[in-house]
């Protein structure tokens, strides 16, 4: 099933497979059974209410990996620090996701989905559990996703092409139909939050202004599409073609979404894929971390697509 990694990394993606699967059921049966929609009553390191789901899908996935000797540190959106596996303090990746992103779509029905990000545990024999987990996207091994959607499908790349797997519920096993999947250079859609336009650089606004046919004709129109779930805009954009934006600004200065377990695994992802992923300026996967929950700006998709976006921020608003 993942032919291109090897040895235990091999067993940390079929790990997280699991972990997918059980999140599938749990999803698939929400509003069904009891205690599974809803908020939890309790708030995230973010500031965010937890939502039931993502509970239960943080501990699913740290249940799925935490005794198997692979995993030397675990690190979650849902959880302030990282998490040594004290079953092996000398495991030899790290991970590091989000169990559950766009929750605030799963009462509405709309696709969620599990980001992953896996590097290799630091050489620094000194190293803490923080520094295992502060390591830059270049580094990665592996990453992916998991989206709960019509189908649950899984997406991860080990450096070795973008394979996509789709779960087939009579079998209970990822079935690999997606291999080898490229991003087209440009596509037809942009995904961005446009109630944020007021606080945004005038760069941005002339992005969107280009891409909604309000300035410069047709030739860079495309369709808005925006689900409010990363991994729903995300895979609709890898497998059709377009460009996602989460830019910073006045209020948010940089933006909302995270570097470590969102921006770095889905820029491993479509780079792999033929695409590009930058903080509108730097390639995302060259940022070096300071903080495990930081939060990046996001610009990411086909490689001319975002090459259209980070001209136009250059050109409006300077070489920053
Ligand atoms: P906004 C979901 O909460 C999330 O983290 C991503 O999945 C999504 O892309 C983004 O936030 C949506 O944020 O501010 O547009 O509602």
């Amino acid at each position: 099933m993942f032919e291109e990694a090897t040895g235990d990394l091999t067993n940390v993606l079929y790990d997280i497979a699991l972990a997918g699967k059980i999140i599938s059921g749990y999803v698939r049966r929400a509003g069904i059974v009891d205690d599974v929609l809803g908020s939890a009553e309790k708030t995230n390191v973010q500031g965010e209410t937890q939502q039931k789901l993502d509970v239960i899908a943080n501990e699913t996935i740290k249940q799925a990996v935490a005794h198997t000797g692979r995993i030397c540190v675990m690190a979650s959106e849902e959880e302030d620090d990282p998490i040594p596996c004290v079953s092996n303090p000398d495991g030899r990746y790290v991970l590091m996701f989000d169990p559950l992103d766009g929750s605030s779509n799963i009462d509405v029905n709309a696709s969620i989905g599990t980001i992953f990000s896996i590097h290799k545990r630091s050489e620094d024999p000194t190293a803490t559990a923080l520094d295992h987990t502060l390591q830059p996207g270049t580094n990665q091994v592996a990453a992916g996703y998991i989206i709960y959607g019509s189908s649950t499908v899984m997406v991860y790349t080990a450096g070795q092409g973008v394979h996509g797997f789709t779960l087939d519920p009579t079998i209970g096993e990822f079935r690999l139909l997606n291999p080898d999947v490229k991003v087209k250079p440009s596509g037809k859609y942009y995904s961005v939050n446009e109630s944020n336009f007021s606080r945004w650089s005038d760069g941005y606004r002339e992005v969107v202004r280009h891409l909604k046919g309000a300035v410069g004709g047709p030739a860079n129109q495309k369709n808005a599409r925006y689900i409010g779930s990363l991994v729903a805009d995300f895979h609709r954009n890898l497998l059709s073609g377009g460009v996602f934006m989460y830019p910073g600004d006045t209020k948010n200065p940089n933006g909302k979404l995270r570097l470590q377990y969102e921006a770095n695994p889905l820029a491993f992802v479509i780079e792999q894929a033929g695409g590009r992923a930058s903080n509108g300026r730097t390639r995302i996967m060259d940022i070096d971390p300071t903080e495990l929950h930081q939060r990046v700006p996001l610009v990411i998709g086909g490689v001319n697509d975002v090459q259209f976006v980070e001209d136009m921020i250059v050109a409006t608003d300077g070489d920053g």
